[in-house]
């Protein structure tokens, strides 16, 4: 093993062409952030960088199918990713986006790097094109009838009824699912890089140095070598991506998973100015988690990039996840078989780390797993409250009831065997943990930290503190013992507590911070270095009164999901694509120079009066004070706010703006509002009543 110094992870860049599902998480962002946040409790130099793609034939297709420009498919999914991982507490410490200049430059600089060593090879070539859509058609976009099945709806890469891998000429009665016309070829230039060349280095690379891979991935990464490798196109033909940096490539763009896995560079960029350090020196052990989906392009192609670009680290490991079905079936956001993210925040709220649970103990480690509802509840009402939650939750009430809220002494001259089991379980349970998360077994380090809080359960049954209480009460030294006994239990499995908010923090990190506050603790205390010690809580040391860590969650709540994901099911042929039901967000308009905005002159005024401008529902003649000068200014609100609610409130004003007369009256200046994605205006104002007239700048 290398003596890294430093650790850079990475997390899949997900199309912004939609919402997240719990099936991307299972896959790669979940490990991804139980692996960081373990790295940061042992107090390593590590970042963990992420971001939305947003270039590519998928994003395309999905404006073509909404009737919105590529731009706004992105601003809108781009914004619904980053909240739904933020909800479910994927710590990236950045989550930036492949439409920003410094990825366009970063990508487009390397692939002149290739380009001036002499690497690509230029070819010309005929493609499929849609005369009517007027784009070259990638080879999913063209349907047709399978030659070997007769199956009429074969992709022209592959049918998915037979499975033959197909090319579109294969195809009977081809034709574009963009706007069904018969694809014609055209002659087309592209730069393509010859893998073959880097076939034998990869092999060494790959299957002789990388043998600590997991199977999974190995074994995908032989069967493209043993295969052979060909030169693949790294441009397309198209408006929508990062444009090719050279003078006769009008129209043509870098091809997706070129620029894609580059945006982990450009995202370390934005993030650091240390960014060299994570990418250029040989000590930083680069991690990618990604899906199985995604293996070739990490394992292979993008190395095969690295290495020939010379300036840059490889990864070390690339622990790939097969896929999570749902209720036995494979995933199809087509269909809507799904169990989306931002759904799943909303249905159950304060429950993140229930599906973070659930996720990584059924996580798709080594082979396809299924996700099922019953599933779900199982291992809640189960394992997290009756164990876990109960463990903690009984300690808590016993110090409460048997030791005055405050943590009992050890009393050594008594330990006995099951106190010493007890201690080993938690040194041994640490062991576990680490050497699971440090070898990417995820499932495997979670089912150590359930099966140290069963041992504490146990513990707690055999110990009996509540038989012995009785015992106190009747006094004497037989009571005293008792008391002792009763300490000991107490003392340790309040320890045992500590060790467990260390231990699953990776993994739940909301019931970690619970369990901080219960007992009164910084997250200092969460240092990986204290698990294993018996003495986090100080003897004497009040502690606060339980929280629940976990509710039960009932039968009607899981019905519930299983109707919702079964009626909301499209079937093929019979239904358009759903859209999902989350509101536009504005695209950007064109960016402005400082002396643009310099024209503005925005003052803070106060609302003195409000009325409803007769017969226009949509006006309020408002009037403001700007400390230097009273004005009227005409609104268009009146559908938002009533005018009695509004007079008092602070507004920034645009204050130069040109008078204008509305339904006879002069309005001067306007007065600015936020709109929500429903289309509820909201004010922006000081969060201090302040002067009227204060510039705004
Ligand atoms: N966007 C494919 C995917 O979402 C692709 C990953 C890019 S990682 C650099 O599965
Ligand atoms: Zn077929």
């Amino acid at each position: 093993m290398k003596d890294y110094k430093r650790i850079l992870v990475t997390a899949a860049l997900p199309y912004a062409n939609g919402p997240v599902h719990i099936g991307h998480l299972a896959g790669c962002y979940l490990p991804a952030d139980i692996y960081v946040r373990y790295q940061r409790a042992q107090q390593r130099d590590i970042q963990f960088v992420g971001g939305s793609d947003e270039h590519g034939v998928p994003i395309t297709i999905r404006a073509m199918k909404e009737g919105v420009t590529p731009q706004q498919i992105v601003d809108k999914y781009h914004t619904i990713i980053k909240q739904s991982f933020a909800d479910m507490g994927i710590s990236f410490d950045i989550y930036s986006r492949t439409s920003n200049p410094v990825h366009h430059q970063t990508s487009a600089d390397f692939f002149r790097n290739l380009y001036d060593k002499g690497l690509f090879e230029e070819k010309e070539t005929e493609q499929y094109f849609d005369e009517k859509a007027n784009v070259f058609l990638a080879d999913r976009y063209i349907t047709g009838t399978c030659p070997v099945c007769g199956n009429p709806n074969a992709y022209g890469d592959q049918c998915e009824k037979c499975g033959s891998s197909l090319s579109p000429e294969q195809l009977i009665n081809p034709h574009s699912t963009l706007s069904d016309a018969v694809p014609v070829k055209r002659k087309t230039k592209h730069w393509y890089f010859p893998l073959q060349n880097y076939e034998s280095w990869l092999k060494q690379w790959v299957l002789e140095e990388h043998k600590d891979w997991k199977n999974n991935v190995y074994g995908q990464c032989k069967s493209w070598l043993d295969n052979g490798l060909q030169s693949r196109a790294m441009t397309r033909d198209s408006n929508w991506g990062v444009k090719v940096p050279l003078p006769d490539a009008e129209g043509k763009v870098l091809y997706v998973w070129f620029d894609a896995p580059i945006g982990y560079i450009s995202a370390t960029k934005e993030l650091t100015d240390k960014w060299a350090d994570y990418w250029c020196r040989e000590d930083t052990k680069l991690v990618h988690f990604i899906g199985k989906d995604n293996i070739v392009f990490h394992c292979i192609i993008f190395p095969a990039m690295l290495k020939a670009h010379g300036d840059f680290v490889l990864p070390d490991n690339v622990p790939a996840n097969e896929f999570l079905n749902i209720e036995g079936e494979k995933v199809s956001t087509s269909r809507n078989w799904a169990v989306w993210v931002h759904e799943y925040v909303k249905d159950f709220p304060g429950c993140e780390d229930v599906l973070r649970y659930v996720l990584c103990a059924n996580a798709p480690e080594t082979k396809d797993n299924d996700f099922t509802w019953k599933d779900f509840q199982d291992r809640n009402n189960s394992e997290l409250v009756a164990i876990f939650g109960n463990f903690v939750n009984r300690a808590f009430v016993l110090m409460h009831k048997l030791c005055g809220g405050k943590v009992p002494p050890l009393h050594s001259e008594i330990i006995d065997e099951k106190d010493r089991q007890l201690m080993e379980d938690i040194a041994a349970a640490k062991a576990n943990v680490t050497r699971n998360i440090e070898e990417y077994r995820f499932r495997e380090a979670l089912f150590e930290v359930i099966d140290l809080a069963r041992k504490g359960n146990k513990y707690m049954q055999e110990k009996e503190p509540w038989i012995k209480a009785k015992q106190v009460s009747e006094g004497g030294t037989a009571g005293e013992l008792a008391q002792k006994e009763i300490d000991n239990c107490l003392h340790l499995s309040l320890q045992l507590t500590a060790n467990l908010a260390i231990l699953i923090n990776p993994f739940l990190p909301s019931t970690a911070k619970k369990m901080l506050h219960m007992m009164k603790v910084v997250d200092k205390m969460l240092d990986w270095e204290n698990a294993g010690s018996l003495k986090l809580l100080s003897v004497g040391y009040s502690l606060r009164a339980p929280e629940l860590l976990f509710r039960k969650i009932e039968d009607a709540e899981i019905t519930a999901q299983v109707d919702k994901l079964r009626s909301n099911t499209i079937k093929p042929g019979t239904a358009k694509e759903k859209k999902p039901e989350i509101a536009v967000v504005s695209p950007l308009k064109p960016e402005i120079v400082y002396d643009d905005f310099a024209k503005l002159d925005l003052r803070v005024a106060t609302i003195t009066a409000a009325a409803k401008v007769e017969k226009a529902d949509k006006l309020l003649k408002l009037e403001v004070d700007l400390g230097f000068e009273k004005r009227t200014i005409v609104s268009g609100i009146a559908m938002h706010f009533k005018p009695e609610d509004i007079v008092g409130k602070q507004v920034v004003v645009v204050a130069n703006l040109a008078p204008r007369k509305m339904r006879g009256i002069e309005s001067n200046g306007m007065i600015l509002m936020a709109e929500d994605s429903s289309g509820k205006l909201h004010f922006i104002n000081p969060e201090d009543m302040i002067e009227p007239g204060a510039g705004v700048s």
